[in-house]
């Protein structure tokens, strides 16, 4: 049973005008902020997701293979709480759904009614996730939502009662959060669940700065493509004139927090139109459009920990690059 893609709020090119006059307002105000700056949020339309299903595969960026491979040993204790139980699993961040898939086919073994949310802001994205999922179960109960962390935790207030809830948040997506609002998410998140429901959350673990650096700037250019995205969307959507054959992707690692930064650099001194407005840039000027936060393992106890969660399992990929910590949601 498939509802349709029905957007609490679309923030995507096919999303609604406020998320338009949103995406106005952020990129005129992030282009007058210094550093100037676009939320990553703005990555994902049709072009951007598809860029990211590249970036994935990749033999640079390592993200989703370590944790495809915690997936794959874990997934029966991962399922096990809700055994015999009806369950939902909800997916934060969706994208692609791929590794959820590995979840889903061992809770469908032994969950007597199983659904599944993904959520995502990319209407496209949902479309192939719901597609895929239903030539795999067609008996599955799938409910797309097209919205952003905050309005899907707060539909789950509205659950449906003697139903367990596990809500995935896999990626690493959190690593693009700052950690106050990494924060406000997991405790959102933590009062919207009941007793015995579960996350899953993926956190990417601080390691070799080579590698982290080949991992957001990859040989092929695909990271910068995905990066200068952002500009061609403005482009496309603002009423903007950014070359941007004058702009180059770099990434950049930020050992305070720790993370690894993306830029858009201006390779000129230029003048931009947008929406109206005009911005000028120096030379070398960069535009920050991301970050990645790398974790220690104490970093993720210390989230459970202030989030309210009770810690059941930190499950690590064979090379300890990636790290899936299952919480649960105590009494
Ligand atoms: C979606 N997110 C977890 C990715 C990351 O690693 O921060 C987005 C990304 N940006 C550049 N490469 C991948």
């Amino acid at each position: 049973m498939t509802e349709t893609v029905a957007a609490e709020r679309a923030p995507t090119p096919d999303g609604n005008g406020e998320d338009r006059a949103r995406f106005r307002s952020d990129v005129l105000e992030g282009l007058a902020a210094r550093p100037r700056r676009f939320p990553s949020l703005w990555f994902y339309d049709e072009v951007g997701s598809r860029l990211f299903q590249r970036i994935a595969e990749l033999p640079e960026y390592y993200l989703g293979r370590c944790e495809r491979e915690i997936l794959e040993r874990e997934a029966g204790r991962i399922a096990a709480p809700f055994a015999g139980r009806p369950c939902t699993v909800v997916d934060l961040g969706a994208g692609d759904g791929d590794k959820t898939r590995v979840l889903l086919s061992r809770l469908n073994q032994g969950t007597p009614d199983l659904a599944y949310a993904p959520v995502d802001v990319s209407v496209a994205a949902l479309r192939q996730v719901v597609a895929q999922t239903e030539r795999e179960w067609p008996r599955l109960k799938v409910f797309p939502v097209a919205a952003e962390y905050a309005g899907a935790l707060r539909r789950l207030h509205a659950r449906e009662p003697g139903r367990a809830l596990l809500v995935l948040f896999l990626g690493s997506n959190i690593g693009n959060l700052e950690r106050a609002q990494a924060v406000a998410l997991l405790r959102s998140l933590r009062t919207a669940l009941g007793p015995g429901d579960h996350a899953l959350v993926g956190f990417d673990l601080l390691k070799d700065l080579e590698v982290l650096r080949r991992a957001y700037d990859d040989r092929e250019g695909v990271t910068a493509a995905f990066n200068l995205n952002l500009l061609a969307r403005v482009n496309r959507e603002l009423d903007a004139d950014f070359d941007l054959s004058a702009f180059a992707h770099r990434a950049t690692f930020d050992p305070v927090r720790p993370a690894m930064e993306s830029w858009l650099v201006s390779l000129r001194r230029q003048r931009v139109h947008v929406a109206g407005r005009t911005f000028r840039l120096a030379e070398g000027e960069a535009i920050h459009t991301e970050i990645s936060c790398k974790y220690r393992e104490a970093d993720i106890a210390a989230f459970a920990a202030e989030s309210g969660f009770e810690e059941r399992a930190l499950l690590l990929d064979s090379r300890g690059w990636f790290a899936d910590a299952l919480w649960c949601a105590g009494g």
